[in-house]
Formats: C-alpha cells, structure tokens, sequence
C-alpha cells in the first residue's frame, strides 16, 4: 500500500467525520441474581452491549424480532457476549433460562 502524506489522512478522517460516520460504541451490562444490571438501554445503530455473566448460574440471551435475531446459547458464569446491534428499532434481550429477565434496548439511527 502506497504511503500517503499524513495531511491526506487527516482530511480523509475529517472528511469520514463529517458524513457522520462514527465509531461504534460499547456499553457494559452485567448479569448478577438472575437479572441485568439495567432494565432499559438506548444506544445508537452499530453499536455493541457488551453482557457479562456475573452470576452464578448460566444464562441464555436471545433477541427474537422481524428485523434482528440473536442467541447466544449457553453463556457460562464469567462468559461476556458482544452483542451489536445493526438495526434501529427497540429489541427485548432476554434469557431462555430464566424469563422475568428482560433487558429492553432502543436503537437509535
Ligand atoms: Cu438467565
């Protein structure tokens, strides 16, 4: 690959930026006591929920919708899930072990 000036680059970052390309950002949830550490979570399109099993029992997360479907199957204590989300819309995160858990998360564009 040709080496380009650093001044090309910048304004190709510049540029990336200013079309309202970002980075994906994370967010951290934990399960402990049979629940998540929060109920509700609004993140935008592209970005990853990041789920760690701090309990002390297995979980299973799964998301069933008409435009976005994930399952984790069994998440052993310790294991963390990256969950990303591609789509807008608002996605039940639940768990096939135990249903009162329920994370809901809303997707913004
Ligand atoms: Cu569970």
């Amino acid at each position: 690959m040709p080496r380009l000036p650093l001044i090309c680059l910048a304004a190709a970052t510049g540029v990336a930026l200013g079309a309202g390309i970002a980075w994906a950002a994370t967010s951290q949830v934990t399960q402990r006591d049979r629940a998540f550490s929060t109920g509700a979570l609004s993140i935008r399109k592209g970005d990853v929920v990041q789920i760690s099993n701090a309990d002390t029992v297995v979980h299973h997360i799964y998301v069933e919708s008409a435009a976005f479907n994930y399952d984790s199957g069994e998440q052993p204590v310790g294991r963390t899930l990256d969950v990303a989300f591609p789509l807008p819309g608002t996605f039940d995160v639940l768990c096939a072990i135990h249903p009162r858990m329920k994370l809901v998360v809303t997707v913004a564009e």
